[in-house]
């Protein structure tokens, strides 16, 4: 198993991207506050988030037998708080970060529970990737649940914000037509039976504030390549739970996420942003501990997985810990499954 990267703070959901040649990321800060274990997820209890970044990678070859060594890792401080954010009530869960290409500014993106505990996506901004981060009063207009990804198109400028996470992260209680006024519906569950489909993940096209989205978002379609019909919902090993990711590689868009309750990270292409996508394969098998939660990025020429797992607590769910591993891709673009030995 590859060692944690960071061992003075508990942490998970890492997303890794880099700015001026330099890698950061963005984790969720795990503490524990006591709170018993449920399904809604109320232990992971994190109330602020840290920014950390690297300078390279060269040195750090995981998969070959020679000496490879991890390399420091700043830790920046905090940059925000439950407190500092005007709507949150608790719940700093998986955030992201992107640089808006019409104003230099860095984006943070960070869900949370509102006053009435409901999960919405904020956005906070500042002047570097490390901050300070102001957040903006309200959360985003249109947006619900959480594990916001935000993806700017480098071909084009456009940027993208993917998010969803089923359960605690109340994805199945939003269910209904795009909208900026979806209903949040706290009895819905998810759905099953037979040729019942998945829900989707979402996608929002973000205005050039990057602050709001330009139209209401939409479905994220994922279909499974031998029907040509999306995912079904009893497909439990394939269908889309948390943690989605955006990344681009040749003229191929690659959406990653987490199976939830089966534990995979998966991934499925696409030759747009927007969809439709179809299922193509895993990346990593159940790590230590419930959640599994990744990035992807390409760095010195070089692919990586950031992930997490439980290491670092002994298998504690809520106490998590961020590890890189190199990714690779056959000659068809495919990614071969990474190995977490
Ligand atoms: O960290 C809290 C939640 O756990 C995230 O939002 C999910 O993706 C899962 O990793």
């Amino acid at each position: 198993m590859p060692p944690p990267l960071i061992t003075h703070l508990y942490t998970a959901d890492p997303s890794a991207h880099v700015f001026d040649g330099r890698l950061y990321i963005y984790p969720s800060h795990d503490r524990d506050s006591g709170i018993p274990f449920n399904d809604n997820g109320d232990q992971y209890d994190m109330a602020d988030y840290h920014v950390f970044s690297l300078a390279t990678l060269s040195s750090y070859h995981p998969s070959s037998s020679s000496a490879s060594t991890l390399p420091p890792v700043t830790d920046h401080g905090p940059i925000l708080s439950t407190r500092s954010v005007p709507w949150a009530s608790k719940q700093l869960w998986a955030p992201d970060c992107a640089r808006n290409p019409s104003t230099g500014s860095y984006h943070l993106f960070f869900p949370a529970r509102d006053a009435s505990g409901v999960f919405r996506i904020g956005v906070a901004v500042g002047p570097s990737p490390s901050g300070p981060f102001v957040a903006d009063p309200s959360p985003l207009a249109g947006s619900f649940s959480i594990d916001p990804a935000a993806f700017v198109d480098a071909d084009t400028g456009a940027a993208y914000l993917y998010f969803g996470g089923l359960w605690g992260g109340q994805l199945q209680c939003f269910q209904g037509p795009p909208s900026f006024e979806r209903r949040f519906d706290a009895s819905q569950r998810e759905p099953s039976g037979p040729d019942v489909p998945a829900l989707s993940p979402q996608v929002g096209v973000l205005a050039a504030s990057m602050r709001e989205f330009a139209a209401p978002p939409t479905d994220l379609v994922i279909l499974a390549p031998e029907t040509g019909a999306p995912i079904p919902a009893d497909d439990h090993a394939r269908r889309f739970f948390e943690a989605a990711w955006m990344h681009k590689r040749g003229g191929t868009y690659y959406f990653s996420y987490s199976t939830g309750d089966t534990h995979y990270l998966v991934y499925a292409t696409a030759k747009s942003p927007l969809g439709p996508f179809t299922y193509a394969g895993r990346i990593l098998e159940p790590v230590l501990g419930w959640t599994t939660h990744h990035s992807i990025v390409e760095f010195e020429g070089r692919w990586w997985l950031f992930y997490h797992d439980c290491e670092l607590s002994g298998g504690v769910n809520h106490l998590r810990c961020v590890k890189v591993a190199e990714l690779f891709y056959d000659d068809e673009g495919r990614i071969l499954p990474v190995k977490n030995e």
